[in-house]
């Protein structure tokens, strides 16, 4: 009992990073809340906020992660409407869903990433989430409570949102090399070096494709000396994958790494999210999963899993998920979804042609190639918080302070726009 309210105290040490409790007082006037200070919006979804405000009719969005058709619109996809249609056609009841969320679907979820025919699909436990957020949530919670180390080591740069993940959960943030700025390109040599150098049985974050925020991956050679590496210093991979299917169109192509380490004898564990590739950013469907040893590891992991995830937020929401299952249980639907998928990275990846093609015809000098070298979502444009800022100011376009813009929001309709506004400020 001491030793768990002292845990919840250093949790609400580290959530409000000081030692606010001691010095809040009880009440001051009219009201309990007088101490609570605005916070800061934030730092992705909070662009959006600016950018609803803003009346410039050119206007820009290229903040937060959302896939948006040619004419800046938000897709849903055929195939999703399709087994949405189907879903409530069936008239299905609303009961809650188990803790862990629908068999089916944790079934459906885990096939997708491993493979039909892994052989570590009978010693995975996976369990719904709410989306990959909630996959990432719940793995800290697990690890936080079930592994030595405490430390976990992330990627620099990663997404915003793994830091305060990792601190929510009482995991301390660390890092690792994995980005060199000065050629816009992956610092193997670095990220090597630093991983050796981990101590044993440390807890490694991966970007499974598709990093967030550099759209900078490791090639299938270099994973394969990573899955080495990673074996030899004894080190736990925790994938996350946001975007299968997102980098290169095709869904086996994007999940190489994680089934590189599950041939290669890793146990891992992975976040998985349906946000991106099925295009159901709010409905929140997403998968936390660890392949153990055995069945029987697997069974006993499982059932920690649920303890964690019961005074969370008790079981998952049910339609999405029912969209999902639809989609990967039936032949047809999969196949026109592969198509969907398709379609999305297909013209993220023209997009950054033109993007590229109109700075230069524009004269700009810079050296833009990693505008397609990058891939996914994101392309981390090596733009400087000044320049981000005068972008904003003068043109109306949104984008994260760090440089990265989402290729998702460019069209062929705005990419002329862009490009003028980016070789003005880049001048
Ligand atoms: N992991 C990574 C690496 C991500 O980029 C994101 C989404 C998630 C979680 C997990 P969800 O909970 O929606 O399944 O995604 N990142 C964003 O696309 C955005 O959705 C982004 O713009 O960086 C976000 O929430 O910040």
């Amino acid at each position: 009992m001491a030793s768990s309210l002292n845990k919840l105290r250093i949790s609400t040490k580290l959530l409000q990073n000081s030692n606010y409790f001691e010095t809040i007082p009880q009440r001051f006037g009219s009201s309990w809340f007088t101490h609570v200070e605005m916070g800061p919006p934030d730092a992705i979804l909070g662009i959006t906020e600016a950018y609803k405000k803003d009346t410039n009719p050119k206007k820009i969005n290229l903040g937060v992660g959302a896939y948006r058709d040619d004419n800046g619109n938000p897709f849903v996809l055929p195939s999703v409407l399709a087994a949405d249609r189907q879903v409530c056609d069936a008239c299905l009841n609303k009961e809650y869903a188990p803790i862990s969320g629908t068999p089916e679907f944790c079934k459906a979820a885990i096939k997708l990433a491993l493979g039909d025919d892994s052989k570590a699909l009978d010693r995975v436990a996976t369990v719904q989430s709410i989306s990959g957020t909630g996959a990432l949530r719940i793995g800290n919670a697990f690890f936080s409570k079930f592994f030595k180390s405490k430390d976990l080591y992330m990627p620099t740069p990663t997404w915003g949102n793994h830091v305060p993940l990792a601190t929510h959960s009482l995991l301390t943030p660390k890092q690792y090399k994995y980005y060199n700025p000065n050629n816009c390109s992956l610092d193997f040599a670095g990220l090597c070096e630093n991983l050796s150098q981990l101590p044993e049985h440390s807890l490694v974050l991966l970007h499974a494709c598709a990093h967030n925020p550099t759209g900078v991956d490791p090639n299938l050679e270099q994973w394969k000396e990573l899955s080495q590496l990673i074996k030899k210093k004894k080190l736990f991979p925790y994938f996350d994958m946001a975007y299968q299917g997102f980098a290169s169109g095709d869904i086996v192509k994007d999940a190489a790494a994680v089934r590189l380490f599950i041939n290669d004898g890793h146990l891992i564990a992975l976040c998985q999210s349906f946000a991106k590739n099925m295009g159901l950013y709010g409905e929140r469907v997403g998968a936390f999963s660890i392949v153990g040893e055995s069945p029987e590891e697997a069974a006993r992991i499982l059932s920690q899993l649920k303890i964690l995830i019961r005074p969370m937020y008790s079981n998952p929401p049910i339609h999405g998920a029912r969209i999902v299952t639809t989609i990967l249980t039936d032949k047809k639907l999969y196949q026109q979804w592969l198509g969907d998928v398709k379609t999305m990275a297909d013209r993220i990846i023209n997009c950054r042609e033109q993007l590229k093609s109109n700075l230069k015809k524009i004269g700009s000098k810079h050296n833009w190639d990693h505008i397609t070298d990058q891939i996914g979502m994101f392309c981390y444009t090596g733009m400087k918080p000044d320049q981000v800022e005068r972008l904003t100011k003068d043109y109306s376009i949104y984008l994260t302070k760090d440089g990265r813009i989402s290729m998702a929001g460019v069209t062929s309709k705005n990419v002329e726009y862009l490009a003028n506004a980016m070789h003005e400020v880049t001048k």
